[in-house]
């Protein structure tokens, strides 16, 4: 069976405000991103098998900050806030994008990144907005339609034909698949992600 990296390690690194504040010594980055309350904090404890992980920088606040968590030596997984939250101003909302735009397409250790979307509300125009992004950054992008367990047999097989259609309209080479933090549904192949990502990149 093939091995994959063991994230029951992962350990919070710090938090990164604005870009001086980024970590200098990360060599391989994989970025975690998506909507406000798609569950991304949520992926990363159920991923690392640690409860209260993501939430420990989770500072009020402080939701416009980038958070590093390190898995091994060279290798960081990033949980980036939720776009389209409401409750912050226009000014912080802009700042912020500028913060995460120049960080999609400038990082030089970012090597992927993980959009998880609402299996109930995929594809929603941020998302398609942060979509063209990364395509712009070209790196590779997997997406998670998390909360399948909201989904019925038969709207998950309807999404399923909506999504991939969107994904051939946008002419990307993006993957995707269901997930489930509550129904612990999908980490294996995630996990495979990961690893194929992180190996490819440096034999750890
Ligand atoms: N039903 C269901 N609920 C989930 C799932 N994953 C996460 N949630 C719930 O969704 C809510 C938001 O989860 P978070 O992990 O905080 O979401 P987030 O994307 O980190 O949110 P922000 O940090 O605000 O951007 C919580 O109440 C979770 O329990 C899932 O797979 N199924
Ligand atoms: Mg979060």
């Amino acid at each position: 069976m093939r091995r994959f990296i063991d994230f029951t390690k992962t350990s919070f690194i710090k938090s990164a405000p604005t870009e001086v504040a980024l970590p200098h010594d990360s060599q391989i980055e994989i970025a975690f991103a998506g909507r406000s309350n798609v569950g991304k904090s949520s992926v990363l404890n159920l991923l690392s098998q640690q409860k209260n992980l993501a939430r420990i920088s989770k500072t009020p606040g402080r939701t416009q900050a980038i958070n590093f968590f390190e898995v091994l030596k060279p290798f960081y997984l990033v949980d980036l806030p939720g776009y389209g939250y409401a409750k912050v101003s226009h000014e912080a909302q802009a700042q912020w994008e500028h913060f995460l735009m120049n960080y999609i397409l400038k990082r030089n250790s970012l090597i992927g990144i993980i959009l998880i979307m609402d299996a109930r509300q995929p594809f929603t125009g941020l998302d398609e907005a942060f979509i063209a992004l990364c395509q712009q950054s070209s790196r590779p992008c997997h997406i998670l339609l998390n909360k399948m367990d909201k989904l019925t047999k038969n709207e998950r097989n309807i999404t399923w034909q909506n999504v991939q259609n969107k994904l051939m309209i946008a002419n990307s080479n993006f993957t995707m698949q269901f997930f489930s933090v509550r129904e612990n549904f999908g980490l294996v192949e995630l996990k495979d992600i990961l690893t194929t990502w992180v190996h490819h990149k440096k034999n750890l």
